[in-house]
């Protein structure tokens, strides 16, 4: 049986589903169980707000929503759940991720959203950042996050070894 997902990864249309497979893609490495939907702050508002309401119940600990342009949809879900909320800009529009990235970002006091880079890194860092929150209550998950960032390590200096061998 599927294990009940503990992150849910949102965003505002399908489109902006090869940038959050990154997300996913991330706490697929550390072994946490999500689910992705789609739902629009401004499209459809009230799927939206009937996901929120029920995430909590069914076992959602951390929700990751990313969206582009006038990228509301981090906000709205913040201002409706006491779960941590990661939000992630996308350049989806002309303004190329600047306006999605004020949209999540500038929110007002009392309702947070944990504001990622724009795009490919932002999705992945959502994911990232997601496995950090869960691995507070879970120690095998936090010796996964010691293991990645110990590879990242590991890759920088493996490049670092390799331009030395071709530019020394
Ligand atoms: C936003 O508008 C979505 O998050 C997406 O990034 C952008 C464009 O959506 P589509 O017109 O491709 O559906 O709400």
């Amino acid at each position: 049986m599927a294990k009940r997902a503990l992150v849910g990864i949102v965003m505002g249309s399908e489109s902006d589903l090869p940038v959050m497979e990154l997300a996913a893609k991330a706490l697929d490495r550390f072994g946490i169980p999500f689910e992705l939907r789609i739902c629009s702050a401004h499209r459809s508002l009230h799927a939206t707000l009937d996901y929120v309401k029920k995430a909590e119940a069914r076992g959602i600990q951390v929700i990751i929503a990313g969206a582009g342009g006038a990228a509301h949809l981090a906000g709205v879900i913040a201002g409706q759940t006491t779960l941590p909320v990661i939000g992630v800009p996308l350049a989806s529009s002309p303004l190329k991720g600047l306006d999605s990235l004020l949209s999540v970002a500038q929110m007002p006091g009392g309702v947070a959203v944990a504001t990622m880079a724009v795009g490919e890194s932002g999705a992945r860092n959502a994911g990232v950042m997601a496995a950090q929150i869960l691995a507070l209550s879970d120690a095998a998950l936090r010796r996964k996050l010691v293991s990645y960032k110990e590879a990242l390590a590991s890759e920088v200096g493996e490049k670092n070894r390799r331009l030395q061998r071709r530019r020394p």
